[in-house]
């Protein structure tokens, strides 16, 4: 498949697995799944078809791992601003992790942590390099350091999805640097 067309793809599985399952009539659980067969069939009706073999290819080839199948469901690994609970089990992780963001949010950061803001969560990455990608987003890269093992020490619980993002709550000021 030409990359434009997967990433095509993707931004329209990220859009209605995220965001808008209801601008297309789709049903997803309350862990975020949605059936297979329903998507592809409202995504037909909203005029954007695809296969399932090209659904297949998107999943498996996503740069990011953004999405997961389990036989003919499917769902977003991170990301929603729909509620949902992926539930993950609460892990330990590890002592550092780090947030991607820009200059104009520092400020705001500073005063009230990290929120999560449209999302379900705030997304905190494994590296430092990781990190700048996502801020590199929005504008020219901050990378805040955040405590996480101290967080977690503190009661705080993380959790990480299968694309290696680690979820939180919220990030309270004195954990960042
Ligand atoms: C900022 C992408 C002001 C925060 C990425 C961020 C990630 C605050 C923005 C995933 C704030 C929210 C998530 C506060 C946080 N005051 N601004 N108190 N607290 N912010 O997109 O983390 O490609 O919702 O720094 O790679 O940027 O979509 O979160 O700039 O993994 O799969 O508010 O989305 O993945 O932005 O990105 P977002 P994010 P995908």
């Amino acid at each position: 498949m030409d990359e434009r067309r997967a990433v095509r793809i993707s931004k329209y599985l990220a859009r209605h697995l995220r965001h808008r399952p209801d601008r297309i009539g789709l049903v997803l659980d309350r862990e975020g799944w949605a059936e297979v067969g329903a998507l592809l069939a409202a995504a037909a009706r909203d005029g954007f078809p695809v296969t399932r073999a090209e659904l297949d290819h998107v999943v498996a080839s996503d740069g990011k791992g953004r999405y997961a199948l389990d036989g003919n469901r499917i769902r977003a690994v991170q990301g929603h601003s729909v509620p949902v609970d992926l539930n993950l089990p609460v892990t330990p992780p590890p002592e550092l992790l780090y947030h991607g963001t820009t200059g104009r949010f520092v400020a705001a950061i500073g005063r009230e942590g990290l929120r999560p803001m449209g999302r379900h969560a705030v997304h905190l990455s494994p590296d430092r390099e990781t990190a700048r990608r996502v801020g590199a987003r929005r504008g020219v890269p901050v990378v805040l350091v955040v405590r996480a093992g101290r967080m977690a020490a503190d009661g705080h619980e993380f959790r990480v999805t299968s694309n290696g993002v680690w979820l939180t709550a919220s990030v309270p000021p004195r954990y960042l640097r």
